[in-house]
């Protein structure tokens, strides 16, 4: 089901608290890699629209309704699952894909939440063996500067609080290979560093990187 035909798009995922710029730069990577010929589509998660998942946890988010924190956490993972199939086809078809948020938000948010028995280990297992990333952008802002930015939106976690935690969460699954940019800088600044890297990563998978799974 999987036979690549030819040379294979890169997963790049961007991951970061609410306001580091994960808007601002998906969608300025997208156009960049656009504009030098590479195929290329953003996506985002949690996929609120076209997933079974995606209306329950956008009615979470939104504050209309409560859900147990297990079961909200399992379904965000679904509605990745949901979406791996699609994802790994447009890989296998060529296609580069820009990504906001995956299963690192999914870890960083609910492990934040410091439930008895939600640590880091349980909130990673459901995840395990989905299409990991070929490179990770962590748009990295401190309490500081990201109190300095505009107001929250009326969303469940966008509140400074636990947004501070949330960024804690995200320092402990940090990993060696990721690409850590100080989103301080202005938005040129950032997005240069970012297309540079990301498209020695295109490069790399088009020559026949294997995808990875994760958590490995
Ligand atoms: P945005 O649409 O503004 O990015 O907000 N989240 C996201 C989780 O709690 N678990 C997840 O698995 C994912 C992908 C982060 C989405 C909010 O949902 C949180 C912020
Ligand atoms: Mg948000």
């Amino acid at each position: 089901m999987q036979q690549q035909q030819g040379p294979r798009g890169a997963f790049i995922l961007f991951e970061g608290v609410d306001r580091c710029g994960k808007s601002t730069q998906t969608s300025l990577l997208a156009k960049a890699l656009q504009s030098k010929g590479v195929a290329v589509e953003s996506w985002n998660f949690p996929d609120r629209k076209n997933t079974v998942t995606g209306h329950a946890i956008n009615e979470y988010l939104a504050g209309k309704q409560d859900h147990n924190d297990r079961a909200i956490h399992l379904l965000f993972s679904a509605n990745r699952w949901e979406k791996s199939d699609a994802l790994l086809r447009a890989l296998h078809s060529g296609t580069s894909l820009v990504v906001d948020r995956y299963a690192y938000s999914g870890v960083a948010y609910s492990a934040a939440k410091a439930l008895p028995g939600m640590d880091a280990a349980w909130c990673k297992a459901p995840d395990a063996g989905l299409p990991a990333p070929d490179l990770v952008v962590y748009l990295e802002l401190d309490n500081a500067a990201a109190a300095a930015r505009a107001g929250f939106g009326g969303e469940r976690y966008e509140k400074a609080e636990f947004q501070d935690r949330v960024r804690a969460a995200f320092q402990q699954l940090k990993e060696p290979s990721w690409l850590v940019v100080d989103a301080s800088q202005s938005v040129e600044q950032i997005h240069e560093q970012i297309l540079a890297e990301a498209l020695q990563v295109v490069r790399r998978c088009k020559e026949g990187q294997p995808i990875q799974q994760l958590w490995g």
